[in-house]
Protein backbone atom coordinates (compact mmCIF):
# COMPACT_ATOMS: atom_id res chain seq x y z
CA UNK A 1 0.00 0.00 0.00
CA UNK A 2 1.42 3.18 -1.23
CA UNK A 3 -0.97 6.20 -1.96
CA UNK A 4 -2.72 7.81 1.34
CA UNK A 5 -0.22 5.63 3.98
CA UNK A 6 1.35 8.30 6.21
CA UNK A 7 3.42 7.25 9.30
CA UNK A 8 4.82 8.94 11.72
CA UNK A 9 8.33 9.59 12.16
CA UNK A 10 8.74 7.49 15.43
CA UNK A 11 6.30 4.98 14.17
CA UNK A 12 8.35 4.51 11.31
CA UNK A 13 11.38 4.19 12.74
CA UNK A 14 10.84 2.23 14.96
CA UNK A 15 9.02 -0.51 12.74
CA UNK A 16 12.34 0.16 10.03
CA UNK A 17 14.66 -1.14 12.86
CA UNK A 18 12.26 -4.26 14.20
CA UNK A 19 11.60 -2.95 17.55
CA UNK A 20 8.03 -3.35 18.99
CA UNK A 21 4.78 -1.22 17.76
CA UNK A 22 1.57 -1.24 19.12
CA UNK A 23 -1.86 0.06 16.87
CA UNK A 24 -4.56 1.59 18.65
CA UNK A 25 -8.05 2.32 17.06
CA UNK A 26 -9.75 5.87 17.47
CA UNK A 27 -13.42 4.99 17.17
CA UNK A 28 -13.26 4.43 21.04
CA UNK A 29 -11.88 7.68 20.97
CA UNK A 30 -14.39 9.86 19.38
CA UNK A 31 -17.69 7.65 19.90
CA UNK A 32 -16.91 5.48 22.33
CA UNK A 33 -15.97 7.55 25.13
CA UNK A 34 -17.08 11.33 26.77
CA UNK A 35 -14.82 14.27 26.34
CA UNK A 36 -12.56 14.41 27.89
CA UNK A 37 -12.44 10.82 29.29
CA UNK A 38 -11.78 9.82 26.02
CA UNK A 39 -8.57 12.31 25.36
CA UNK A 40 -7.45 11.03 28.60
CA UNK A 41 -7.14 7.29 28.08
CA UNK A 42 -5.91 7.73 24.72
CA UNK A 43 -2.99 9.38 25.77
CA UNK A 44 -2.88 7.26 29.04
CA UNK A 45 -2.93 4.20 26.66
CA UNK A 46 -0.47 5.39 24.51
CA UNK A 47 1.91 6.11 27.72
CA UNK A 48 1.40 2.42 28.86
CA UNK A 49 2.60 1.14 25.36
CA UNK A 50 5.83 3.55 25.67
CA UNK A 51 6.34 2.29 29.46
CA UNK A 52 6.53 -0.86 27.91
CA UNK A 53 9.11 -0.37 26.02
CA UNK A 54 7.09 -0.44 22.51
CA UNK A 55 5.76 2.62 20.07
CA UNK A 56 1.89 3.88 20.26
CA UNK A 57 0.48 3.89 16.98
CA UNK A 58 -2.92 5.80 17.17
CA UNK A 59 -4.34 5.43 13.66
CA UNK A 60 -6.92 7.62 12.33
CA UNK A 61 -7.96 9.33 8.91
CA UNK A 62 -7.12 12.82 8.56
CA UNK A 63 -7.74 14.83 5.71
CA UNK A 64 -8.22 11.85 3.60
CA UNK A 65 -4.50 10.64 4.55
CA UNK A 66 -4.32 7.36 6.59
CA UNK A 67 -2.11 8.28 9.36
CA UNK A 68 -0.50 6.00 11.81
CA UNK A 69 0.83 7.85 14.98
CA UNK A 70 -0.80 11.01 16.05
CA UNK A 71 0.51 14.38 17.40
CA UNK A 72 -1.36 15.44 20.66
CA UNK A 73 -3.09 18.40 18.58
CA UNK A 74 -4.54 14.75 16.31
CA UNK A 75 -5.97 13.29 19.33
CA UNK A 76 -7.01 16.09 20.72
CA UNK A 77 -9.37 16.75 17.55
CA UNK A 78 -10.61 13.42 17.23
CA UNK A 79 -11.73 13.45 20.95
CA UNK A 80 -13.29 16.83 20.69
CA UNK A 81 -14.44 17.47 17.16
CA UNK A 82 -18.33 17.68 16.90
CA UNK A 83 -18.83 15.26 14.43
CA UNK A 84 -16.64 12.71 13.06
CA UNK A 85 -16.95 10.06 10.98
CA UNK A 86 -17.11 6.48 12.40
CA UNK A 87 -14.53 4.92 9.54
CA UNK A 88 -14.98 1.21 9.22
CA UNK A 89 -13.00 -0.55 6.23
CA UNK A 90 -16.52 0.48 3.64
CA UNK A 91 -15.76 4.10 4.51
CA UNK A 92 -12.08 4.09 3.62
CA UNK A 93 -12.71 4.97 0.06
CA UNK A 94 -15.19 7.07 0.44
CA UNK A 95 -13.32 9.08 3.20
CA UNK A 96 -10.38 9.21 1.25
CA UNK A 97 -11.41 10.50 -1.95
CA UNK A 98 -13.69 12.72 -0.43
CA UNK A 99 -10.45 14.09 1.72
CA UNK A 100 -12.08 14.07 5.02
CA UNK A 101 -11.26 13.11 8.44
CA UNK A 102 -12.85 9.80 10.42
CA UNK A 103 -12.08 7.93 13.13
CA UNK A 104 -11.46 4.43 12.31
CA UNK A 105 -12.70 1.07 14.16
CA UNK A 106 -11.49 -1.85 14.37
CA UNK A 107 -11.62 -3.17 11.27
CA UNK A 108 -10.47 -0.37 9.70
CA UNK A 109 -7.33 0.48 11.74
CA UNK A 110 -5.96 -3.33 11.92
CA UNK A 111 -6.55 -2.60 7.78
CA UNK A 112 -4.41 0.10 8.17
CA UNK A 113 -2.23 -1.34 10.48
CA UNK A 114 -1.26 -4.66 8.51
CA UNK A 115 -0.82 -2.13 5.56
CA UNK A 116 1.93 -0.17 8.12
CA UNK A 117 3.50 -3.59 8.55
CA UNK A 118 2.19 -3.50 12.45
CA UNK A 119 1.22 -7.01 13.84
CA UNK A 120 -0.18 -5.97 17.04
CA UNK A 121 -3.67 -3.97 18.13
CA UNK A 122 -5.20 -2.85 21.39
CA UNK A 123 -8.97 -2.11 21.89
CA UNK A 124 -11.31 -2.35 24.65
CA UNK A 125 -14.27 -4.51 22.96
CA UNK A 126 -14.53 -6.16 19.31
CA UNK A 127 -17.59 -5.69 17.30
CA UNK A 128 -19.44 -8.54 16.81
CA UNK A 129 -23.20 -10.17 15.66
CA UNK A 130 -25.75 -8.52 17.03
CA UNK A 131 -29.00 -9.64 18.83
CA UNK A 132 -31.39 -8.16 16.77
CA UNK A 133 -32.37 -10.38 13.84
CA UNK A 134 -31.58 -7.24 11.39
CA UNK A 135 -28.67 -9.44 10.29
CA UNK A 136 -26.39 -6.40 11.67
CA UNK A 137 -22.84 -8.33 11.51
CA UNK A 138 -20.06 -5.87 12.68
CA UNK A 139 -17.39 -5.51 9.77
CA UNK A 140 -14.51 -6.08 12.54
CA UNK A 141 -15.35 -10.60 12.32
CA UNK A 142 -15.04 -10.54 8.46
CA UNK A 143 -11.85 -8.18 8.08
CA UNK A 144 -10.52 -10.14 11.64
CA UNK A 145 -10.68 -12.96 9.12
CA UNK A 146 -8.80 -11.69 6.29
CA UNK A 147 -5.76 -9.33 8.32
CA UNK A 148 -2.39 -11.03 9.86
CA UNK A 149 -3.09 -8.44 13.13
CA UNK A 150 -3.40 -9.79 16.71
CA UNK A 151 -6.40 -7.83 18.17
CA UNK A 152 -6.31 -7.50 22.06
CA UNK A 153 -9.14 -6.75 23.59
CA UNK A 154 -11.54 -7.55 26.67
CA UNK A 155 -13.83 -9.88 24.39
CA UNK A 156 -16.83 -8.45 23.15
CA UNK A 157 -20.04 -6.44 24.60
CA UNK A 158 -23.07 -8.88 25.63
CA UNK A 159 -24.78 -6.08 23.78
CA UNK A 160 -24.33 -8.55 21.37
CA UNK A 161 -25.22 -12.10 20.66
CA UNK A 162 -21.47 -13.49 21.76
CA UNK A 163 -22.12 -16.69 20.97
CA UNK A 164 -22.76 -15.76 17.67
CA UNK A 165 -20.02 -13.76 17.56
CA UNK A 166 -17.95 -16.75 18.59
CA UNK A 167 -19.12 -19.40 15.77
CA UNK A 168 -18.43 -16.74 13.39
CA UNK A 169 -15.08 -16.35 13.94
CA UNK A 170 -14.41 -20.17 14.19
CA UNK A 171 -16.25 -20.51 10.66
CA UNK A 172 -13.41 -18.23 9.24
CA UNK A 173 -11.05 -19.68 11.53
CA UNK A 174 -10.22 -16.85 13.46
CA UNK A 175 -8.08 -18.45 16.76
CA UNK A 176 -9.85 -16.96 19.87
CA UNK A 177 -7.02 -16.94 22.76
CA UNK A 178 -7.88 -16.45 26.76
CA UNK A 179 -5.27 -14.17 28.01
CA UNK A 180 -5.34 -15.58 31.90
CA UNK A 181 -8.99 -16.85 31.13
CA UNK A 182 -10.30 -20.37 30.20
CA UNK A 183 -13.59 -18.33 28.93
CA UNK A 184 -14.25 -15.70 26.59
CA UNK A 185 -15.05 -12.23 28.80
CA UNK A 186 -17.80 -9.92 28.23
CA UNK A 187 -15.93 -7.02 27.80
CA UNK A 188 -17.80 -4.97 31.64
CA UNK A 189 -17.39 -8.33 32.87
CA UNK A 190 -14.62 -11.24 33.17
CA UNK A 191 -17.16 -13.68 32.24
CA UNK A 192 -19.51 -15.06 29.43
CA UNK A 193 -19.69 -18.89 30.42
CA UNK A 194 -18.45 -19.52 26.94
CA UNK A 195 -15.07 -21.33 26.11
CA UNK A 196 -11.80 -20.04 24.27
CA UNK A 197 -9.74 -22.12 21.92
CA UNK A 198 -6.64 -22.21 24.27
CA UNK A 199 -5.76 -19.96 27.77
CA UNK A 200 -2.31 -18.63 27.56
CA UNK A 201 -0.97 -16.77 30.65
CA UNK A 202 2.29 -15.11 29.22
CA UNK A 203 3.27 -12.70 26.11
CA UNK A 204 5.40 -15.25 25.23
CA UNK A 205 3.01 -17.69 24.49
CA UNK A 206 0.71 -14.92 22.82
CA UNK A 207 3.80 -14.50 20.60
CA UNK A 208 4.67 -18.43 19.45
CA UNK A 209 0.92 -18.98 18.87
CA UNK A 210 1.29 -15.29 16.34
CA UNK A 211 4.85 -16.64 15.27
CA UNK A 212 3.26 -20.12 14.13
CA UNK A 213 0.58 -19.49 12.14
CA UNK A 214 2.90 -16.53 9.88
CA UNK A 215 5.87 -19.66 9.37
CA UNK A 216 2.22 -21.31 8.18
CA UNK A 217 1.34 -18.80 5.68
CA UNK A 218 -1.82 -17.86 7.49
CA UNK A 219 -3.49 -14.67 6.97
CA UNK A 220 -5.96 -14.35 9.50
CA UNK A 221 -5.68 -12.44 12.74
CA UNK A 222 -5.62 -13.90 16.20
CA UNK A 223 -8.08 -12.60 19.00
CA UNK A 224 -6.80 -12.47 22.25
CA UNK A 225 -9.29 -11.65 24.62
CA UNK A 226 -8.56 -10.49 28.59
CA UNK A 227 -10.80 -10.08 31.28
CA UNK A 228 -11.77 -6.38 32.70
CA UNK A 229 -9.48 -5.93 35.94
CA UNK A 230 -11.62 -7.59 38.76
CA UNK A 231 -11.95 -4.63 40.74
CA UNK A 232 -13.02 -2.56 37.77
CA UNK A 233 -15.66 -5.00 36.42
CA UNK A 234 -19.74 -4.39 36.73
CA UNK A 235 -21.87 -6.48 38.81
CA UNK A 236 -23.95 -8.97 36.13
CA UNK A 237 -27.35 -7.66 37.62
CA UNK A 238 -26.69 -4.21 37.33
CA UNK A 239 -25.51 -4.56 33.85
CA UNK A 240 -28.04 -7.21 32.65
CA UNK A 241 -30.18 -4.61 33.57
CA UNK A 242 -28.84 -1.69 31.80
CA UNK A 243 -28.73 -3.44 28.65
CA UNK A 244 -31.96 -4.70 28.77
CA UNK A 245 -32.71 -1.02 29.31
CA UNK A 246 -30.70 -0.05 26.07
CA UNK A 247 -32.00 -2.33 23.62
CA UNK A 248 -35.68 -1.29 24.56
CA UNK A 249 -34.12 2.30 24.08
CA UNK A 250 -32.67 1.81 21.03
CA UNK A 251 -35.38 -0.32 19.42
CA UNK A 252 -37.93 2.32 20.25
CA UNK A 253 -35.91 5.28 19.15
CA UNK A 254 -35.25 3.15 15.68
CA UNK A 255 -31.73 3.69 16.23
CA UNK A 256 -29.76 1.15 14.16
CA UNK A 257 -26.67 0.31 11.87
CA UNK A 258 -23.47 1.99 12.51
CA UNK A 259 -25.33 4.21 15.15
CA UNK A 260 -26.57 1.15 17.46
CA UNK A 261 -23.21 0.87 19.66
CA UNK A 262 -22.21 4.11 20.19
CA UNK A 263 -26.05 4.92 21.63
CA UNK A 264 -26.11 1.36 23.08
CA UNK A 265 -22.80 2.69 25.62
CA UNK A 266 -23.96 5.96 26.00
CA UNK A 267 -27.29 4.52 27.60
CA UNK A 268 -25.62 1.92 29.39
CA UNK A 269 -22.51 4.59 30.78
CA UNK A 270 -25.84 6.63 31.95
CA UNK A 271 -27.95 3.80 33.47
CA UNK A 272 -25.12 2.28 35.54
CA UNK A 273 -23.94 6.39 36.77
CA UNK A 274 -20.48 5.57 35.50
CA UNK A 275 -19.43 2.18 36.38
CA UNK A 276 -19.83 1.08 32.81
CA UNK A 277 -16.83 3.82 31.55
CA UNK A 278 -14.88 2.73 34.66
CA UNK A 279 -14.75 -0.92 33.31
CA UNK A 280 -14.59 0.51 30.01
CA UNK A 281 -11.12 2.73 31.26
CA UNK A 282 -9.59 -0.09 33.01
CA UNK A 283 -9.96 -2.47 30.35
CA UNK A 284 -8.61 -0.04 27.82
CA UNK A 285 -5.49 0.39 29.55
CA UNK A 286 -5.17 -3.27 30.94
CA UNK A 287 -5.50 -4.84 26.57
CA UNK A 288 -2.66 -1.70 25.93
CA UNK A 289 -0.16 -2.99 28.67
CA UNK A 290 -0.69 -6.79 27.65
CA UNK A 291 -0.62 -5.82 24.00
CA UNK A 292 2.47 -3.96 24.10
CA UNK A 293 4.43 -6.91 26.36
CA UNK A 294 3.16 -9.13 23.31
CA UNK A 295 4.64 -6.57 20.29
CA UNK A 296 7.87 -6.65 22.67
CA UNK A 297 8.04 -10.40 22.82
CA UNK A 298 7.27 -10.62 18.95
CA UNK A 299 10.38 -8.32 18.30
CA UNK A 300 12.46 -9.83 20.19
CA UNK A 301 15.22 -12.33 18.20
N1 LIG B 1 -16.74 -1.64 21.40
C1 LIG B 1 -16.50 -0.78 22.42
N2 LIG B 1 -16.28 0.53 22.17
C2 LIG B 1 -16.23 0.99 20.90
C3 LIG B 1 -16.44 0.05 19.83
C4 LIG B 1 -16.70 -1.23 20.13
O1 LIG B 1 -16.51 -1.18 23.56
O2 LIG B 1 -16.04 2.19 20.71
C5 LIG B 1 -16.28 0.52 18.42
C6 LIG B 1 -15.00 -0.13 17.85
O3 LIG B 1 -14.31 0.83 17.08
C7 LIG B 1 -15.54 -1.24 16.97
C8 LIG B 1 -16.84 -0.61 16.47
O4 LIG B 1 -14.67 -1.60 15.92
O5 LIG B 1 -17.35 0.06 17.62
C9 LIG B 1 -17.81 -1.63 15.96
O6 LIG B 1 -18.89 -0.95 15.38
P1 LIG B 1 -19.92 -1.74 14.42
O7 LIG B 1 -20.65 -2.69 15.33
O8 LIG B 1 -20.79 -0.68 13.81
O9 LIG B 1 -19.07 -2.45 13.40
MN1 LIG C 1 -23.00 -2.94 12.40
Amino acid sequence: MSGPLRLSKEVKMALEAGRAVVALESTVIAHGLPYPINLEVARRMEAIIRQHKATPATIAVLDGQLRVGLTEAELEHLATAKTIRKVSQRDLPIVVARRGDGATTVAASITIAAWAGIQVFATGGIGGVHRSASFDISNDLPTLASTPVAVVCAGAKSILDLRATLEWLETAGVPVIGYGTDEFPAFYTRRSGLPVDVRIDTPEEAAAIIRAGRQMGLTRGTLIAAPVPAEAELPADRLDAAIASALAEAEARGIERNASTPFLLRWIARQTEGASLKANVALLENNAAIAAQIAVALAAP
